[in-house]
């Protein structure tokens, strides 16, 4: 994935680069919807295009936060609108929400 700047109002900002080639900005992954996506569509191992409950237990894992069993069940509360225990395309939205609240993500638009 190519390494991208975004500007930034904060003159303190600190810009870093984690092994998975988002930046980091004071901690906080810094993407765009589409690179969200693209961020959790990783996770879903076995291509069903949906991200599962265990999915998105690894993807939280990934970004080093705490208690992810807990934010799992969380996320999947949030995001899952239909109910169907997975979190789908439509479904990307809450999902960016739940991570912008708990994850350090910061998604711009
Ligand atoms: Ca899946």
């Amino acid at each position: 994935m190519p390494i991208k700047n975004y500007p930034t109002d904060n003159k303190n900002s600190r810009t870093e680069y984690k092994g998975d080639g988002v930046p980091v900005d004071h901690g906080k992954r810094v993407m765009t919807m589409a690179e969200f996506k693209e961020w959790i569509m990783q996770f879903d191992k076995d291509k069903d295009g949906q991200i599962s409950r265990d999915e998105l237990r690894e993807a939280i894992r990934a970004t080093g936060a705490w208690f992810s069993s807990r934010k799992t069940k969380h996320g999947v509360k949030a995001a899952d609108m239909n109910k169907n225990g997975a979190i789908d395309d439509s479904e990307m939205t809450a999902l960016a929400g739940f991570a912008q609240k708990e994850l350090r993500i910061q998604i711009i638009y």
